[in-house]
């Protein structure tokens, strides 16, 4: 008998303590698997954040640096132009990124640093009670925007890959969604194809993906996926804003 799905070597065994219906998991263990295919465990420091992400550390089988709430960009940059050898990632949230960390991520794309962003946007703070936060759709109820959330007040959701892909030193941005099993193959190729744009030292490379968090939503495990497809990829489209190939630099 020959195993065909088993768990990647990347993750270690302690068990996911994420909420029912929460894709962090998923997200994870896609991440791990990449890794693993390109036997880049023991060449791997992740980049740890402030948030449910922060959790990453824990279930992740590689070396890992942690960093205060949104400064894991800063933390991959030193250890990315330490270690050029090494793949680098950050694991980052939308209160994260697109908030306190947001100058971060934006100056690392502008340096072009060499590591890779895989950037999860559930449209809310989750660890903090679901509060508001830059990626929050309009007329979303949150526990700070109890009516919804409202444009004059507040803007429009903040777009990170269609901003980062204006910047020069980002070489492949792609947002993609974990939704159903099509969505899942579809955001582990794109992992794959930011790790591969780092190590063949093109510049900086984040993957966006849209992610459920069902106890802040309010909302079933099954009705989080239906909110993925309903009313985050309408305001959230799919797809690749920074493409690269192999042999661009
Ligand atoms: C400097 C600082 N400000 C605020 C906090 C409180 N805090 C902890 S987690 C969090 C929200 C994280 O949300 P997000 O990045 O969207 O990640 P998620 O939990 O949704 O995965 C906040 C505001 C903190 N730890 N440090």
């Amino acid at each position: 008998m020959s195993v065909l799905y088993g768990k990647p070597e990347s993750l270690n065994d302690v068990p996911f303590t994420f909420c029912p219906g929460c894709t962090h998991g998923l997200t994870l263990k896609l991440v791990a698997s990449v890794i693993d295919e390109m036997d880049m465990g023991d060449d791997t420091i992740s980049v740890g954040c402030v948030g449910c992400g922060g959790y990453m550390p824990w279930f992740m089988n590689v070396d890992t640096i942690f960093s205060l709430h949104g400064r894991a960009p800063a933390n991959a940059t030193g250890v990315k132009r330490m270690n050029p050898d090494k793949l680098v990632f950050t694991y980052q949230g939308d209160g994260d990124l697109a908030s306190i960390g947001t100058a971060e991520i934006i100056h690392a794309a502008h340096r072009g640093e060499k590591f890779t962003t895989i950037f999860v946007n559930n449209t809310t703070y989750g660890m903090t009670g679901g509060q508001m936060a830059p990626t929050t759709l309009i007329g979303q109820k949150t526990t700070t925007s109890p009516y919804g959330r409202d444009a004059g007040l507040c803007g429009q959701p903040l777009h990170i890959c269609e901003l980062l892909s204006t910047i020069d030193g980002a070489k492949y941005i792609e947002r993609v969604a974990v939704d159903s099993p099509v969505s899942v193959r579809k955001a582990k190729k794109a992992i794959r194809k930011a790790f591969e744009c780092q190590m063949a030292g093109a510049g900086f490379s984040l993957i966006e993906i849209l992610s459920t968090c069902p106890t802040n939503w309010g909302m079933s495990p099954l009705e989080s996926l239906e909110r993925i497809r309903t009313e985050m990829i309408p305001a959230y489209p799919l797809g690749v804003f920074k493409d690269w190939e192999e042999g661009d630099k």
